[in-house]
């Protein structure tokens, strides 16, 4: 099915300038080929193969009756994926969507970090996900300032293999991020598919309305993941600091210990200063780094 209001597609070759117009235009675009095709056959097998511990549903999950309404019944979510592979290091170091967070976070923080990375693997049957914006998960920041809010969260949905529309691809209101009611939810009609190829990512807004779509399928599962920053004066969803230890990041690259939490926040980057997170030990001991921002 074609729509008339599609997102936009762009490959991850375009400017950077490209990329950010139909971002802001849109609240969110399609980036093909933004991860290569061997990082993404190594996430997804990880992926699949650690699928099979974890029940679908909020089976894993201490959430109440309207979360458990948000993650489904037959789709299976599970976060840490650094843990499962080296791949996800590989994903937080990509440069494009480090350029497109750094453009769009960079402005309203000192440094950002990983909100969550997610497996959200749709099983067949699973209805549409209610529409919501990923930064309603601080309400008391977005309600207080809509619709003059800051962008603080960028998130993308990224192909693991082939994401059709019958299997469940997200679907976009685009435009949403800048309607001035927050009240405002739109309905299923006004959404697009956001179909993917293995390795292409939606990268979105946390202001605009968009859910998971539903499994038409009768035994296919859409394999995707979540991976989205937030700025670091806000606590994410999961809880990276702590998943991670020293050991399991040093090597990584200083950005990748930042996302993941392994350093304190400094809101004047620019000015120097800010605190390391652990006091007690040289920098080089705890992260492998000896000076870097
Ligand atoms: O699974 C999807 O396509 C989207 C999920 C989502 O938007 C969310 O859980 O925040
Ligand atoms: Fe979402």
């Amino acid at each position: 099915m074609s729509h008339a209001n599609a997102l936009v597609r762009l490959p991850a070759s375009a400017p950077l300038d490209d990329l950010l117009a139909a971002y802001h235009r849109d609240g969110g675009l399609i980036v093909e080929g933004l991860f290569p095709l061997t990082v993404i056959t190594e996430m997804r097998e990880a992926v699949i193969h650690a699928a099979e511990n974890f029940q679908p549903g909020s089976a894993n999950q201490g959430l109440g009756k309207d979360g458990k309404t948000f993650v489904g019944a037959n789709t299976t979510r599970f976060s840490s994926l650094g843990k499962l592979s080296p791949a996800f290091f590989e994903m937080l170091d990509n440069p494009v969507y480090a350029a497109v967070a750094d453009a769009l976070l960079l402005p309203n923080c000192g440094s950002y970090w990983v909100n969550t990375g997610q497996a959200m693997l749709i099983g067949p049957g699973e209805p549409a996900q209610m529409l919501h914006r990923d930064a309603e998960n601080w309400p008391q920041l977005i309600g207080g300032l809509w619709p003059r809010c800051p962008e603080i969260t960028v998130s993308a949905m990224i192909a693991l293999s082939e994401v059709t529309e019958k299997l469940g691809a997200t679907r976009v209101i685009p435009g949403s991020h800048k309607w001035t009611d927050i009240e405002q939810r739109g309905s299923h009609e006004q959404t697009v598919p956001a179909e993917m190829q293995p390795g292409d990512a939606l990268i979105y807004s946390g202001m605009v309305m968009h859910g998971g779509g539903a499994n038409r399928t009768a035994d296919q599962v859409r394999e995707a993941m979540h991976l989205s920053f937030l700025v670091g004066w806000l606590t994410p969803e999961e809880s990276s600091p702590i998943d991670y230890s020293d050991a399991d990041l040093m090597g990584q690259s200083p950005r990748v210990q930042r996302v993941l939490g392994h350093r304190s926040y400094d809101p004047r980057p620019h000015l120097g200063g800010g605190l390391w997170l652990r006091h007690a030990k040289k920098i080089e001991e705890v992260t492998g780094a000896e000076i870097e921002i």
